[in-house]
């Protein structure tokens, strides 16, 4: 019989759409109260609309600083005391070679997966370590532990968050908040790879052809698995895949 978590508030970035989505309703199927943070706020009335007034939608870009402090500064009872971030705001664009590639995508995922992050984590984690109780889960990823031709900034900034996680725990020894890097590899079913090239469905799709890919639904289970571990335990790192994923060898250049 599965444990159920106890009921807590929980902020979820990006939450409009994807894994965001699937972690606000996994824990909104608790009766946890959630605020689900996005730009678009359409994605985010439909989860008021699923789950009623225990959804508080947030309309955030994460990448502005003053606009997430605000947000968390003017946050009202019975939303003001985060138990859970779920830091997952992200993006991939582009998968040119680095000699390629657009600035204004490299600046985009560094805004967003490396400062928007940091943003959410520096306005929510004092009052985390006030009450005694907290707990952060950044999304990362496989590309922030293993390089792929085009994964360049992107990698980069997974490769951040997990650092980041590490480091995290090491400031917040001795409080009980807890911090975990949960890195997923190839997932179906989001916007993920239709934003990453730019909207193309047909090689957004090709993605993920004849493979079973893991699926919001795994990535929210895991993110919901760490969380309810009883207080004393702090997972550092999950790392999944499906199983249609593995490793292949390096890549060596040889003259014909
Ligand atoms: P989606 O594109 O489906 O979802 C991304 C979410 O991030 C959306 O809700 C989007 O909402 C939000 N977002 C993007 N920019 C901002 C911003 N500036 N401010 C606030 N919200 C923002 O992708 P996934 O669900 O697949 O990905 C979620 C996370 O998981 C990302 O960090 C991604 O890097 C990571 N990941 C994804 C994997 C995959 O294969 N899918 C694998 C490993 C990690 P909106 O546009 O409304 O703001
Ligand atoms: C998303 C997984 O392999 O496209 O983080 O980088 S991958």
């Amino acid at each position: 019989m599965e444990r159920k978590a106890e009921l807590m508030t929980v902020f979820v970035t990006g939450a409009s759409s994807g894994f965001g989505a699937a972690i606000a309703r996994r824990f909104a199927g608790d009766g946890s109260r959630i605020i689900a943070a996005a730009r678009r706020a359409g994605a985010l009335e439909e989860l008021r609309r699923a789950f009623g007034d225990t959804i508080l939608p947030l309309v955030l870009d994460v990448r502005d600083r003053q606009a997430v402090q605000d947000a968390v500064d003017t946050l009202a009872a019975p939303f003001d005391e985060v138990d859970v971030l779920v830091n997952n705001a992200g993006l991939a664009r582009g998968l040119e070679p680095a000699q390629r590639a657009d600035l204004d995508d490299w600046d985009a995922m560094v805004d967003t997966n490396v400062k928007g992050l940091t943003y959410c984590t520096r306005a929510l984690l004092p009052g985390m370590v006030a009450r005694g109780r907290g707990h952060i889960v950044n999304l990362g990823s496989v590309a922030g532990s293993y390089p792929y031709p085009g994964g360049n900034v992107y990698g980069a900034t997974k490769a951040f968050v997990h650092q980041f996680s590490l480091n995290l725990r090491a400031d917040l020894l001795g409080t009980p908040v807890r911090v975990t890097d949960v890195a997923p590899g190839l997932t179906g079913g989001t916007e993920f790879s239709e934003v990453r090239f730019g909207g193309d469905r047909a090689r957004a799709a090709a993605v993920y052809e004849g493979t079973t890919p893991l699926t919001a639904e795994d990535v929210a289970d895991a993110v919901h698995w760490v969380v309810s571990r009883p207080a004393h335990v702090n997972v550092n790192f999950i790392e999944m895949m499906p199983v249609a994923q593995a490793f292949g060898p390096f890549a060596v250049k040889r003259t014909t």
